[in-house]
């Protein structure tokens, strides 16, 4: 090819879950030329939506933050790496000698989670600094699927995802994949994999008080009350029960623990008795439970809408319990669990032979899974999978006193638009003594930074998705090269992130990220030699290293080949030539397919008792609250989120093309509630909650039920001292201002996000 040809790379959408694969055009000058959807992806096909082509814009966008920002008189201005590193240097140890480790909060938000860099160097930052005062959003998202997941199977990584390409019937609560793209649900094209469900034969069920487009596709649309997914749920396990229908079919007989436990817990969750809470009638539950339990196969998936409220993390053990008690967990066609190629933490370090046998004799007991390793300060939250739930930061910051947070490090996270009570934590962070952000963007959050530590584009780097292929329908390896070269003097985000973790610990500012990693891939190298089950086990640590140093290749990229070749499918530097490295995937830019998700929950079980704990007494006890909302008033209105194709989170409205047109912030509202407030389509609302205040525009639509009123998440863009112009032309309002810092699900701390109690009233233009 000469040089003035145009060369076509490809890499993996790192925007949402759905990793589709991109073909990218690329010019003589390193500009994008053309983004494409890659025909030949193993995993997507060619499907695309329209962020991934906009990944072009992301990068050229001239408020993309390039060079760091350091904070002076309130202002931020640019300067060079050296000077930044200083002050960060000089902040961090300030705190630390001054407060200690504890004053420094650590918070990581959800693009790290599509970060190859992120997701390897995270946790070092995380571990270097410290600190009992680690959050993430979290606790604004899935964590009630780890922790019931957690109890239930004993890894709180153990989430079964819907077998989408096998299933003869989808039953979807609260989640809208045709927007999403899907959740802890890797599936690119999740709309094709839902109409081929149909096209097969197949049904799909609808469970939201919005109809969504997911719900039109569907065939059929249920319009719950928000909040009431876990009376629904457990009505139709009622059901199940009641008419002889619950099995968990031959292959887990022997198996289960609680069966007849959750049997009794049930029997308050009749379906008449949860009908007029719910809205949802009898009969449509009854006809439900038969469905499922006919169907060839049949899947449940919940997501945001069952877990970012008060009973999620109930809910999503129902969601599990569902598939469970229609014979369909770890079965073709039901609730499944992936087996990905690096990363695995049912896997980890372990070679094929080790991992994957599905022999219920072999099952490896565990310690259970428990939280409550710590309390939060203020409120005496308890700790789960090391972290405290983000609701406390801000109260963690204000409140004097003892280990009182003066100091908090973001990494790719946008908490003041993303958390609960934003007025709150916005106060919170203005009063803090130092902050420091690994961010691209100059936004709500990072306003509030001494320091910004920029990241490269999303083009700039490498790729493959550590976490998401846990979480996927299909087993697929794919490893993406950067389409585009850093920028002059630019570090890689990995370098940013050794060197960080280098300067938390040492607190010299001299630490040398190459020396950092070198370090971290010699002591994973170590681990795996004296791991039994690992290819590498018994063999000589400094001989790997030198075997893995020598492809040249630095960084994340060189951390992945060891994870593949020690992971399940993988070569093992030696052991099985046909096995995974780096370098297979090198060779195969379209990805490699590891085939359709197999059962292996006896390969993952890691529960005290080698069994599915179907009725965890945490649960099973949660289950009495739970009956103690059948009869609560039924007044107020509820508010709702819903997320827009053309959006991701808060971080994506500054690039046009996204934001033109029809996307916007509007206060969604049923004809019949929005004429007993006198309020038309257009007209402002003013809309209360017990923390916040917010005026927004109304749409009055029947696509939402009466009762519910829905506002997205991530906007309010029109506060001082962000450099977003763009979004801030189209700002819309913080729905997070609404959202209560107090109200949480108990069992995992995560933020209630939907079914907030609201006040809607007109008010003159
Ligand atoms: N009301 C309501 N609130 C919600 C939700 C809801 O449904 N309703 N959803 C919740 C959910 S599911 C989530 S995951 C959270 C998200 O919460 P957050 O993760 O806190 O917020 P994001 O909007 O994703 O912001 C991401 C930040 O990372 C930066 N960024 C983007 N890419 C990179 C990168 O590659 N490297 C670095 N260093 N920085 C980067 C962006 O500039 C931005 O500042 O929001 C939650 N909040
Ligand atoms: N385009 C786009 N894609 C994204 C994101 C984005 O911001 N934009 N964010 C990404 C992230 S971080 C995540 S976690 C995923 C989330 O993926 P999804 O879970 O699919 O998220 P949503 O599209 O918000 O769908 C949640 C649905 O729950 C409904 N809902 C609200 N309350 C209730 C309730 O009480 N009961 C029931 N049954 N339903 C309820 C809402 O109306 C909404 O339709 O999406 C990811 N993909
Ligand atoms: S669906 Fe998700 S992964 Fe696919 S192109 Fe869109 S943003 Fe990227
Ligand atoms: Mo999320």
């Amino acid at each position: 090819m000469s040089s003035h040809a145009n060369r076509v790379v490809y890499r993996t959408c790192p925007l949402c879950e759905a990793t589709c694969g991109l073909e990218i055009t690329v010019n003589p000058a390193n500009e994008v030329v053309r983004i494409r959807g890659d025909q030949n992806d193993v995993f997507s096909k060619g499907f695309i939506c329209p962020k991934g082509s906009s990944l072009k814009q992301l990068h050229e966008d001239p408020d993309r933050l390039r060079m760091p920002m350091v904070k002076r008189d309130g202002k931020h201005v640019e300067v060079s790496w050296d000077e930044a590193w200083q002050v960060v240097r000089n902040g961090i140890a300030r705190v630390i000698n001054t407060h200690g480790r504890d004053a420094l909060a650590t918070y990581t938000g959800n693009p790290n989670a599509h970060n190859l860099s992120s997701m390897l160097y995270t946790g070092n930052v995380i571990r270097a600094a410290g600190t009992r005062n680690r959050f993430s959003a979290a606790t604004v998202d899935q964590m009630p699927m780890h922790v019931a997941a957690g109890y239930m199977f004993g890894l709180p990584v153990n989430i079964p995802v819907p077998d989408l390409d096998h299933t003869d019937y989808l039953l979807i609560v609260g989640a809208n994949p045709y927007a999403s793209n899907g959740s802890l649900c890797t599936a690119p094209d999740f709309p094709g994999r839902i109409e081929a469900i149909r096209a097969r034969g197949g049904k799909v069920v609808v469970v939201d008080p919005r109809r969504t487009r997911t719900a039109q596709e569907a065939d059929e649309w249920l319009a719950i009350r928000p909040g009431t997914d876990g009376l629904l749920l457990a009505a139709i396990a009622h059901v199940l029960y009641e008419e002889n229908l619950a099995t968990v079919g031959d292959h887990l007989q022997e198996h289960v623990n609680g069966f007849d436990e959750l049997h009794i817990a049930l029997e308050p969750f009749s379906p008449d008795a949860v009908t007029e809470a719910t809205g949802i009638s009898a009969s449509t539950i009854r006809t439900l439970a038969r469905e499922l339990a006919g169907a060839p196969t049949a899947a449940v998936y919940g997501r945001i809408g069952a877990n970012v409220v008060e009973f999620g993390t109930t809910q999503a053990w129902l969601v599990f319990v569902l598939n469970t008690l229609t014979g369909n967990l770890d079965r073709r066609g039901g609730g499944m669990f992936a087996l990905p190629a690096a990363g695995g933490a049912n896997t980890r370090g372990s070679s094929r032979a080790a991992v994957v046998t599905n022999d219920p004799a072999k099952v490896r007991k565990g310690k259970g899974f428990s939280i409550g390793r710590g309390e939060t300060r203020v409120r005496k939250l308890p700790e789960v999978m090391g972290e405290y739930p983000v609701a406390a930061m801000a109260e963690e910051i204000l409140t004097p006193g003892d280990g009182q947070v003066k100091a908090l490090i973001t990494l790719a996270g946008n908490p003041v638009v993303s958390t609960p009570n934003a007025h709150q934590l916005d106060s919170a962070l203005a009063s803090l003594e130092f902050m420091v952000s690994v961010d691209m963007y100059l936004n709500e959050t990072t306003r509030h930074a001494d320091v910004i530590l920029p990241p490269p584009s999303q083009l700039q780097r490498d790729h493959f998705d550590v976490l998401l292929m846990q979480f996927a329908v299909r087993n697929v390896a794919n490893y993406s090269t950067a389409p585009l070269p850093l920028d002059e003097g630019q570090p890689d985000e990995w370098e940013v992130l050794a060197k960080l973790a280098g300067i938390l610990q040492s607190l010299d500012v001299e630490v040398d990220p190459q020396h950092v990693d070198d370090g971290i891939l010699m002591s994973l190298i170590t681990k795996a030699t004296e791991m039994q089950g690992s290819p590498l086990f018994g063999r000589d640590p400094s001989a790997i290293f030198a075997e893995v140093n020598s492809t040249g290749v630095r960084g994340p990229a060189r951390r992945l080949d060891v994870m593949l070749q020690t992971g399940p499918y993988g070569a093992g530097f030696g052991t099985d030539p046909d096995g995974l490295s780096l370098q297979t995937l090198l060779d195969n830019p379209h990805g490699v397919d590891l085939g359709p998700l197999q059962p292996r929950l006896f390969d993952i079980l890691r529960t005290e008792s080698g069994k599915v704990e179907m009725a965890h007494p945490i649960l099973v006890n949660d289950l009495r609250r739970l009956a103690r909302t059948i009869d609560a008033p039924r007044d107020q209105l509820l508010l709702v989120g819903r997320r827009h194709l053309k959006t991701n989170n808060s971080w994506m409205h500054n690039i046009r093309v996204l934001t033109k047109g029809n996307v916007s912030c509007t206060l969604q509202m049923n004809p019949i509630d929005a004429a007993r407030a006198g309020l038309q389509t257009g007209a402002l609302a003013k809309v209360t909650s017990r923390v916040g205040e917010v005026v927004v525009p109304v749409e009055v639509t029947d696509d939402i039920r009466q009762g519910a009123v829905s506002l997205p998440h991530g906007w309010g863009h029109n506060v001082e001292g962000t450099q977003m112009r763009v979004a801030a032309e189209k700002a819309g309002v913080n729905s997070n201002v609404l959202s209560d810092h107090e109200s949480i699900d108990p069992l995992s701390g995560t933020s209630v996000l939907n079914a907030i109690p609201v006040r809607v009233s007109a008010i003159s233009a």
